[in-house]
């Protein structure tokens, strides 16, 4: 389905025959561009970006390459196309036809979910902010704008379904979309996680191997929506994000990969003094990044994400392809309890447990990607191996919110972690030094030192294209 160019909105939604929401969104519009200007991408207002432009849905060839100036970028609303037929894969009302409005009863729930994904798109932007000033090259830059106005294409997706669907408290909320921001301490972002700083690029990648990746999953449990338009939106909305957890998975993997060239030449393991990041300090991040993605997933036992599975909102990762009755009930999961002696274990119905269930398919996803960086390490002869720590690590939603542990995840005083933690998270020291690398790399082609340039460019133009014209 072709994309319309020609309204003020680009879309394929036929938003030019629905003039009231249409003109909604054309009074949002401005408010967005004066938040993309403020709070979006710093000096980014005049050079021009090699971006890709969505211009159809269809699998193949939605995409077109250009230099755009990167306020003039066309958001638009882009929604896969409906399946034929399709019918609610799971809940109470499996196997009726999927919803195109809202159902009444559960339009609160709806609100909420929507909300709270559509909250962490503009946030991630906000927490991006100031890494356009240390680029460690122009493709990383060009890759940085490229997942920042995608996430603010992700925002117009959220505040199209408020719009569209929920009245005058969808608008509201659209519009509070642009007033809450990350990191403030009046007005923060809704998920604890959006409120962290990502002022370094070993963060960014970080942030887009962890933090997208749970974009990822949650982006396909909503897919699975019998609210066909969410579903069809975050159908296309996965597209866009498998870009941004490739930008991270090839971002840490090239930092590894100078590391390891660099540990080989010197043989050392400290390889700050020639200006690499030392395996132990990745670590760190990952130890980082890892255990607050954890907590985006909500509580383990959760009566909220209970009720939209059997409402039919959001469903599992993948659901129809899972072999079960796809309704639960009465189905029961153990899981594991915080006692005086340790860890215990109760039962649960299953139900409840599909935040976990999440978080598990989650997990799985990310280590297979830190089998790869292990691969990468081993090939260079280099006995480390990166590790996820243990889900009661640095916890601080669900049942290890109130006690400690080890990476290994051995529970431990509070004392002790006060004592320990330095060894595990990112210090100050660390910071700082990672910081000290952040300086930008603006000639075509060249890469700072403590990278190693990727395998190939973007859409097929050589590495050192001039991804990113600053005039
Ligand atoms: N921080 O019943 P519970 C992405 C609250 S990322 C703060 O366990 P529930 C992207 C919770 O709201 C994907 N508060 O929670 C990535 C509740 O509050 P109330 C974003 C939290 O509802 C990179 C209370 O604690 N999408 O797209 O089952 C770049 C009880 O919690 C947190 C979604 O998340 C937290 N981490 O699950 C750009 C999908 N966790 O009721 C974009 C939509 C929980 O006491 N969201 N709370 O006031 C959801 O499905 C659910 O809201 C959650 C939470 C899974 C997040």
């Amino acid at each position: 389905m072709k994309a319309d160019y020609n309204e003020s909105i680009p879309n394929n939604v036929n938003l030019g025959d629905d003039r009231r929401l249409l003109r909604a969104l054309e009074r949002w519009q401005p408010a967005y561009i004066q938040w993309w200007k403020d709070m979006g991408p710093v000096n980014s207002n005049d050079i021009e970006v090699y971006l890709r432009t969505a211009i159809s849905v269809d699998t193949d060839g939605w995409a077109h390459f250009d230099h755009v100036k990167m306020p003039d970028y066309r958001w638009g609303i882009f929604l896969a196309e409906p399946g034929p037929d399709r019918k609610i894969a799971f809940g109470a009302h499996k196997g009726e036809p999927v919803w195109n409005e809202i159902p009444a009863e559960y339009r609160s729930e709806l609100r909420r979910l929507i909300v709270t994904q559509g909250d962490t798109e503009p946030a991630s932007v906000e927490q991006q902010r100031e890494l356009g000033r240390t680029a460690p090259s122009l493709y990383d830059l060009r890759n940085l704008y490229q997942v920042n106005v995608e996430e603010g294409r992700h925002l117009w997706a959220m505040v199209y379904l408020l719009h569209a669907y929920f009245g005058r408290d969808g608008r509201e909320e659209a519009d509070e979309m642009l007033e809450r921001h990350a990191g403030d301490p009046d007005r923060p972002r809704i998920l604890k996680a959006f409120n962290e700083q990502t002022n370094d690029w070993l963060s960014f990648f970080m942030f887009t191997y962890f933090q997208d990746r749970d974009g990822k999953f949650q982006l396909a449990a909503l897919a699975e929506s019998g609210f066909d338009p969410l579903s069809r939106t975050c159908r296309f909305m996965l597209t866009e994000e498998a870009h941004h957890m490739f930008v991270g998975e090839t971002g840490v993997m090239r930092i590894l990969q100078r590391t390891c060239e660099l540990m080989r030449q010197h043989d050392s393991v400290d390889v700050r003094p020639f200006g690499g990041i030392n395996l132990e300090t990745i670590q760190k991040w990952i130890n980082f990044h890892y255990s607050i993605c954890l907590d985006l997933f909500g509580s383990e036992r959760s009566t909220n994400a209970a009720n939209y599975f059997s409402m039919g909102l959001k469903g599992r990762y993948q659901e129809t392809k899972l072999d079960d009755d796809h309704r639960l009930d009465g189905e029961q999961m153990e899981i594991a309890k915080v006692t005086e002696d340790g860890i215990g274990a109760e039962t649960i119905s299953a139900l409840t447990a599909m935040n976990l269930k999440l978080r598990q398919d989650y997990t799985a996803d990310s280590q297979r990607g830190l089998n790869r960086f292990n691969k990468m390490i081993a090939a260079h002869d280099i006995d480390v191996t990166l590790t996820l720590p243990d889900e009661k690590f640095n916890r601080s939603i669900g049942i290890y919110s109130g006690i400690e542990a080890t990476p290994e995840g051995e529970i431990i005083s509070a004392e002790e972690w006060a004592k320990r933690q330095a060894a595990w998270l990112p210090t100050n020291e660390d910071q700082a030094y990672v910081n000290s690398l952040m300086v930008p790399v603006t000639e075509p082609g060249k890469m700072a030192g403590w990278i190693a340039p990727p395998k190939r460019g973007i859409h097929g133009r050589p590495i050192d294209y001039e991804y990113v014209l600053f005039h």
